[in-house]
C-alpha cells in the first residue's frame, strides 16, 4: 500500500488503538531474516564484553537518614532549610532503597544489567566523619555488594558523591580544611579494607565541579556558600589532595586486584566543525577547562594559565601534594550529559567555548543540551588528552516529563531519542578504539535530583514516592533489548 496518509486519514485508517497495535507488531515480521546490515545499517554492535549498567548515589536514592547510627550529612542540613529545594524537599525517604535494596536489585537483573554503581555514605561510616566507625554502616554496603554479586552484576562504588559529614562541615568548615582530606584518606582506607574483598571498582570522588563550584561558589548545592576566589580555589586543591590520599589508601588496603579511579563530570569540547583546526582548540579547551581537577589529577601540575588568572587567589600547595594528587589510576570515570562547542580563535588560549543558542534542544533539565557527539569527544580527549587506557562512562541520561498513565505506563520516547543519539556516538568511539569498557546509564530509578528534588526525574524506572512502587518506562524496556543485543535498538 502506496498511498500517502494525510494526518486526519492516518487516524482514520489506524482508528482504535488495537488496530494500531497489529500494525506495529506485524512489523518486525515482514523483516523476519534478521538483522540485516546493508551500508546504510544503523545497526550498531558493541563489541562482546562491554559492560552495561546503572549508576545511582546515596543520598538520592537510600533514605532511612537516621538509621542504624547514620550521622548527618551536609545535604541533610540543607535540604531540611526552606527555600534550598523544589518545595523543601528532602531526602529523608528518596527511593527507600536503604531497605528495598533487593527489589532494585532484581530491577537491574530484569533489565540484564551487569554492573550497577552506587556511592557510599561517608556519615554511614563514620557518624561524626571520623573516629569509630559504625558497623551497621559497612553492613549494609556489605549486604548491597553481596545481593549485587549473587544476581550476577558487578558492584562498582563511589566514596564520596556530595554528602559530606556534617560534622566536618561544623568544625572545620568541609573542603575548606586540608583535615577533610586528611580524614578522607582514612575514610577510604576503612571502607577498602572492609569492601575490597567483594567490591573491586572503586571511585574516589563524584564531580569535583559539582560538589565544589556549586556548593562553595554559587552557593546553589550543600553547603550553600559563595566564597571569595581564594578560599574556593583553596577548597578546590584539598579536594583533589582528597581525592590523592584516597587512592593512596586504597592501594595500601586493597585486596590484589582492587582498581581505583574518579568519575568526573569533565567539560568535554566539541568541535564546531569536525576538522582542523577546531579540533585542535577542542583538545586545547577540555585541558583548560577542566584546570583545577581533571588536568591537575592526570599531570601533577596546576596550568600555569590557571595559575596566571587566578592570580593572588591561587591555591597555596607544595610539591608533594602535586605528587599525591597525580597518584595512577587505573580507570576513568567520566560523567557526560552536555556537549561544550569550542571553535578555534586567535585568542591566547587558542580556542572560544561557543554559548547555545536561545534554540538550542535541551532535556527537562534546562541545563541538558542534546549534544550526543559529547559522548564521542569525552572518551578521545581523555584518550588522546592523557593516554586514559580503561574508560567508564560513570554517568549519562536525562530527566524527561515521565507522566505515568492511568494503567501504569510511561512513554518516554524523547528519553529513548536522547540516549539513542548519545550511545551511537559511543559506538563511534567504541569502534575507533578509544578504551570503554563500560556505560552506566543514570539512572535506575526517578529520584532525589538534589536541588530540583522529586520535580526531575532521570529513572528508567518510575518512582511513585507515595507507594514507592516503581514502573517501568518504555526507556527500561528499551535498555534491556539494547542490552540483550548488546547494540544500539
Ligand atoms: C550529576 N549541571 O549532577 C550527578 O552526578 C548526579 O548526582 C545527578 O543526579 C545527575 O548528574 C543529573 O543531574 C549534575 O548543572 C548536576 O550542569 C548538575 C549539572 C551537571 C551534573
Amino acid at each position: 500500500m502506496t498511498r500517502k496518509f494525510s494526518r486526519r486519514r492516518f487516524g482514520k485508517d489506524l482508528g482504535s488503538a488495537a488496530m494500531a497495535t497489529s500494525a506495529i507488531a506485524a512489523a518486525p515480521a515482514r523483516r523476519a531474516g534478521g538483522n540485516r546490515r546493508g551500508p546504510n545499517s544503523n545497526y550498531y554492535q558493541f563489541p562482546a564484553g562491554f559492560l552495561w549498567g546503572c549508576a545511582t548515589a546515596a543520598y538520592q536514592v537510600e533514605g532511612a537518614v537516621r538509621e542504624d547510627g547514620r550521622g548527618p550529612s551536609i545535604w541533610d542540613t540543607f535540604s531540611h532549610v526552606p527555600g534550598h529545594t523544589y518545595q523543601n524537599q528532602t531526602g529523608d525517604v528518596a527511593d527507600d532503597q536503604y531497605h528495598r535494596y533487593k527489589e532494585d536489585v532484581q530491577l537491574l537483573k530484569w533489565m540484564g544489567a551487569k554492573i550497577y554503581r552506587f556511592s557510599i555514605s561517608w556519615s554511614r561510616i563514620f557518624p561524626e566523619g571520623a573516629g569509630k566507625a559504625n558497623e551497621a554502616g559497612i553492613d549494609y554496603y556489605q549486604r548491597l555488594a553481596d545481593e549485587l554479586l549473587a544476581n550476577g552484576i558487578e558492584p562498582f562504588a563511589t566514596l564520596f558523591h556530595w554528602d559530606l559529614p556534617q560534622a566536618l562541615q561544623d568544625s572545620g568548615g568541609g573542603w575548606e580544611s586540608r583535615d577533610t582530606a586528611k580524614l578522607f584518606g582514612d575514610y577510604a582506607a576503612y571502607v577498602t579494607a572492609k569492601l575490597s574483598d567483594r567490591v573491586t571498582h572503586l571511585f574516589t570522588m563524584n564531580e569535583f565541579s559539582s560538589f565544589i563550584d556549586l556548593g562553595y561558589r554559587e552557593g546553589r548545592f550543600a553547603p550553600g556558600l559563595r566564597l571569595p576566589p581564594a578560599r574556593l580555589n583553596q577548597a578546590r586543591h584539598n579536594a583533589v589532595l582528597a581525592h590523592g590520599l584516597a587512592v593512596q589508601a586504597i592501594r595500601a588496603q586493597g585486596k590484589p586486584g582492587t582498581k581505583v579511579g574518579l568519575a568526573e563530570n569533565l567539560v568535554s569540547g566539541v568541535p564546531v566543525i569536525e576538522a582542523e583546526p577546531h579540533i585542535q582548540a577542542a583538545s586545547k579547551a577540555t585541558r583548560l577547562l577542566n584546570a583545577p581537577y581533571l588536568t591537575v589529577i592526570m599531570e601533577g601540575k596546576y596550568m600555569e594559565e590557571y595559575l596566571q588568572a587566578a592570580a593572588s587567589a591561587a591555591p597555596k600547595f607544595t610539591a608533594e601534594d602535586l605528587k599525591i594528587i597525580s597518584s595512577p589510576l587505573d580507570l576513568l570515570g567520566i560523567n557526560i550529559y552536555q556537549p561544550t562547542y569550542i571553535r578555534a580563535s586567535d585568542a591566547p588560549s587558542g580556542f572560544v567555548a561557543v554559548r547555545n543558542p536561545p534554540s538550542f534542544p535541551h532535556m527537562l533539565s534546562d541545563w541538558l543540551f542534546v549534544g550526543p557527539e559529547a559522548l564521542y569527544w569525552g572518551p578521545r580527549h581523555v584518550a588522546e588528552i592523557w593516554n586514559v587506557r580503561e574508560i567508564y562512562i560513570t554517568e549519562n541520561g536525562c530527566s524527561s516529563t515521565d507522566d505515568l498513565t492511568r494503567d501504569g505506563h510511561v512513554y518516554d520516547t524523547d528519553r529513548i531519542m536522547y540516549l539513542r543519539n548519545y550511545i551511537s556516538k559511543l559506538h563511534r568511539a567504541v569502534s575507533e578504539g578509544y578504551p570503554v569498557r563500560g556505560y552506566f546509564l543514570w539512572s535506575l530509578l526517578d529520584n532525589f535530583e538534589w536541588a530540583d528534588a522529586y520535580r526531575l526525574r532521570f529513572g528508567l524506572y518510575y518512582v511513585d514516592y507515595e507507594t514507592q512502587k516503581r514502573y517501568p518506562k518504555q526507556s527500561a524496556y528499551w535498555y534491556r533489548e539494547l542490552v540483550a543485543r548488546n547494540a544500539v535498538v
